[in-house]
């Protein structure tokens, strides 16, 4: 196999990564101010504040203030970047089977035995727990992911050009999406929410990481100005054609496949590594979980998978609303969200991810 530009030579698993345990930097105290914060309680056991235009979850919000102060990006970062429930754990292991290829036989990889959230971790969360050193122990090129929109975004990703690569989803399954691992989060006691209060509280923008709609025209918006750097997908094409965009994710993230590597297979070797009936008959994603605290386990990221299970929970008006809201909101934008290509699929069943 030819030899790899440097962005693919040298990134270690996390699992070789940093030291465990707290950072010994006490996490800057940003209570007061959250504290009086517009608050939301409707996707309980979660609360979000809002924050600068967003809702974010109270638990992470400490974290996001002290990463949004402290972070050192370095030129070579690349960041994974959604709105959550969009496709993360799936963008995740691509970049990261592309990246280390050369250095694990994909019959081997890393990928088979940890969750792709290990390899790339969440800044909001590890600043949260107090182990931002864990981030700086990271050797570079560093994948790392957060689902702040852009104007959120700590200011030296922006100043030093740092590659990023934006999925987003149709709003209708990112909610189907939300609404099911919310529900999972919930302990035993606690009634589901039912479905129309969590469509009317999505439709107002509060929602985790909301309003939506402005989360994914920031990025939309920025890959229109600086496409070099900031690659913008959509989870629905990825499905439709996952060979297109993992040659496009790997020429962006400077190491396209070479001649001899398409030969070998190796594109489709990754596609199916990273695909979701693969990742989800692992039994780390079975039963494992991303850290002994963590109420869910890692099968929780890989439930249905595929487009269109909205048309399981939504009545057409409720689907026919939130259309309306998202072709008002993205309007004059130049950002469609391949509306046609999902009703397409969709009459012939849902579209599934690929095995
Ligand atoms: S999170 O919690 O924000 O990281 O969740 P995220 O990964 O963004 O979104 C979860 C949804 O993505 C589906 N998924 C996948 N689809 C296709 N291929 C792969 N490999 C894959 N892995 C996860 C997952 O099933 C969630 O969608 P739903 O509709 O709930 O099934």
């Amino acid at each position: 196999m030819a030899a790899l530009p440097s962005l693919c030579n040298s990134p270690p698993p996390m699992e070789s990564q940093g030291k465990k345990g707290a950072d010994p930097r006490p996490p800057s105290n940003f209570t007061d101010l959250i504290s009086t914060l517009p608050l939301e309680e409707g996707w309980a056991p979660l609360r979000i504040r809002k924050y600068q235009g967003f809702w974010i979850p109270e638990r992470v919000l400490q974290g996001i203030m002290d990463m949004q102060q402290n972070f050192k990006a370095r030129p070579d970062d690349l960041f994974v970047l959604s709105y959550p429930k969009s496709g993360t754990t799936w963008l995740k292991a691509l970049t990261y089977a592309i990246m280390t290829r050369t250095q694990y036989p994909l019959d081997h990889h890393p990928l088979l035995r940890q969750n792709p959230h290990e390899f790339v971790p969440i800044m909001g969360i590890t600043y949260a727990k107090g182990e931002a050193s864990e981030l700086e122990a990271m050797s570079s090129p560093r994948i790392l992911n957060t689902h702040l929109p852009y104007s959120l975004l700590p200011h030296a990703i922006k100043s030093l050009g740092c590659k990023l690569i934006y999925v987003c989803r149709d709003p209708k399954d990112v909610l189907v999406s939300r609404f099911h691992y919310n529900n999972r989060m919930r302990p035993q006691a606690m009634e589901p929410i039912p479905f129309t209060k969590a469509f009317e509280m999505f439709c107002e923008g509060n929602c985790p990481y909301g309003p939506i709609w402005e989360h994914v025209l920031e990025y939309w918006e920025e890959s229109q100005r600086r496409p070099e750097k900031v690659l913008f997908l959509k989870y629905e094409e990825m499905l439709g054609d996952p060979p297109r965009i993992v040659k496009r994710l790997a020429e962006f993230m400077g190491c396209p496949f070479s001649p001899e590597e398409e030969k070998e297979g190796v594109v489709e070797e990754i596609i199916k590594l990273c695909s979701f009936d693969k990742m989800k008959s692992l039994e780390v994603n079975k039963t494992g979980k991303l850290r002994p605290d963590f109420v869910l386990t890692n099968d929780s990221f890989f439930r249905k998978g595929g487009a269109g299970d909205w048309r399981n929970h939504m009545s057409p008006e409720m689907a026919r609303k939130l259309d309306r809201i998202t072709e008002q909101k993205f309007e004059g934008s130049g950002l469609t969200l391949d509306a046609v290509d999902v009703e397409a699929a969709a009459t012939n069943g849902d579209v599934q991810a690929q095995a």
